[in-house]
Formats: C-alpha cells, structure tokens, sequence
C-alpha cells in the first residue's frame, strides 16, 4: 500500500533515481611523442667517420652502420632512429659536438614522427 502511494506521486516510477543513462569512461593512455633523428648527406665527411658515429652513438654493427652511411650518401638523408624528445635530443648534441670536434660538416638533425 505504502510502495503504491510512493509510484503514483512520482510519475517516473523510479523514485529512487536507481535508473539512468550509461555512461563509458574509456580511459585515456598517453603515450609520448617520439622523435625521429636524421643524418644528412655532405661533400666533404669521410664514409669512415659517418659509420663510426653511428656505431658509436646509435649501437649500430659495424656491417648495418656501413648499409645506414650509403643510404645517406645516396639519398640525401636517412632516419638512424627514434627515440624520445629527450633522448633524441641528446643524440643530436653529441652527433653535433663530434662533427664539430672532428672539423666535419655533418649534420644530424630531429624531427616529430
Ligand atoms: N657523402 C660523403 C662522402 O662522399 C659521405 C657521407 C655519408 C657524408 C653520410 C655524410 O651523413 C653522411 N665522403
């Protein structure tokens, strides 16, 4: 008697708010950017020294770092990896700083994947 009562005063039958519209929260992963680290081409950088940054900064074997160097020679520019924004970065500054200790022109540079 009393629960009849109650549906009558309320016209929507839920007096309780028990009902509603379903909502998905579909959680968001943020993963971060990554960056890809190009090396250039040039006239006057021997071969030995672009296959020896590469070992050296890029972990590349000796055989895959001398592949890498041709594709550069040949086309112009090569992607030698992708890393974080501060990793590549990093690799960058010290491509950079041994091109320049070394008095080569290499340019190493970074950009948005
Ligand atoms: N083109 C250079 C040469 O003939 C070799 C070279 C390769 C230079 C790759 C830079 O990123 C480079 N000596």
């Amino acid at each position: 008697m009393t629960n009849d009562l109650r549906m009558m005063a309320d016209k929507s039958g839920d007096p309780e708010g028990e009902t509603g519209v379903i909502t998905k929260t579909k959680p968001k992963t943020q993963r971060p950017p990554l960056y890809k680290v190009l090396l250039l081409n040039d006239d006057y950088t021997p071969m030995e020294f672009v296959v020896h940054v590469l070992e050296r900064f890029f972990g590349m074997s000796h055989a895959h770092a001398f592949e890498i160097m041709l594709v550069v020679h040949k086309k112009g520019v090569a992607v030698v990896g992708v890393f974080s924004f501060e990793v590549a970065e990093t690799k960058v500054a010290q491509v950079m700083d041994f091109a320049r200790r070394h008095q080569h022109p290499l340019q190493c540079t970074m950009e948005k994947e």
